[in-house]
């Protein structure tokens, strides 16, 4: 399996590359909205559909018999126990609304999770990658977590819904949790945040509702640099809560989180 997870993780990284530069050039031209979701605010743009259509593309033709799961539709059955989880345009609403941070997430799962995982953000040019057992990179440097083990000099990311009922409970959980950080900071794509816990730029992050695709590619990256990622109570990172750390500073998180019953959906 060595070798075909290195072509997997290759793969992953230049279809991610490509994709991005395609999502930037859409986003250079005219970028507008062409359906709604689970609300008014949850927005698909032409582009998350062309850039999606273009990974899907690229995996049927290298890798005919694995799955498909991607954000737009793109899901596809496949033989070989291996499921791409593709997340076209992560931060879809910074992207329409021209602001720098968005990501093509791509991860590649078998039975056990994760395989290999790339995160490209075309803005800056930077790609997260990480393969199960062998670390995470940073174009293609090794990255860690902060050694940070105080709550109350964390800098903690966070995420909200988009329902209108999601997001005021989700504003009750921040309101509680800010006075015992360092500060908070919500900048709109969950991949990348993964990924700035990953490298150290956050030292930690933490958000319910995330959906498979935002999660799969940055919780590989985040755990192979020496991070945790888990849900509540012992439980899996999920829908329900997502909460990424440093390895010093992540059981706090969970416990604070755990007495605001953070992963009540709204
Ligand atoms: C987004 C996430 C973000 C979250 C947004 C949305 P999308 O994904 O990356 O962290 O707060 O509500 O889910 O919709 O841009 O792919």
């Amino acid at each position: 399996m060595a070798g075909t997870e290195e072509e997997l993780l290759d793969l992953a990284e230049h279809t991610a590359r490509e994709a991005g530069a395609l999502a930037r050039r859409h986003r250079e031209s005219a970028v507008g909205v062409v359906a709604t979701k689970s609300s008014a605010t949850d927005v698909v743009t032409a582009a998350d559909t062309a850039v999606e259509g273009l990974v899907r593309s690229r995996i049927v033709a290298a890798r005919p018999d694995d799955a498909i799961l991607g954000e737009e539709g793109s899901h596809r059955a496949g033989t070989s126990g291996l499921t791409w989880v593709v997340d076209p345009i992560d931060g879809t609403v910074n992207y329409l609304h021209g602001i720098a941070r968005y990501a093509t997430s791509i991860a590649v799962e078998d039975a056990e999770g994760p395989v290999v995982a790339a995160v490209h953000a075309p803005a800056t040019g930077e790609t997260f990658t990480a393969r199960r057992g062998h670390g995470s990179w940073l174009d293609g440097r090794p990255i860690r977590p902060t050694e940070a083990t105080e709550l109350a000099t964390a800098l903690v990311g966070t995420g909200f819904g988009y329902r209108a009922d999601r997001r005021a409970r989700q504003g009750e959980v921040v309101a509680a949790v800010l006075p015992r950080i360092a500060d908070i900071r919500r900048a709109g794509a969950a991949s990348l945040d993964l990924c700035d816990v990953a490298c150290g730029r956050l030292d930690a992050y933490f958000e319910q509702g995330l959906q498979p695709w935002d999660l799969a590619a940055g919780r590989l990256v985040v755990t192979e640099a020496g991070g945790l990622v888990s849900g509540l109570a012992g439980a899996a990172a999920s829908e329900a809560l997502t909460v990424a750390a440093a390895p010093g500073l992540h059981a706090a998180l969970v416990a604070l989180l755990e007495t605001l019953d953070a992963a009540r959906l709204g």
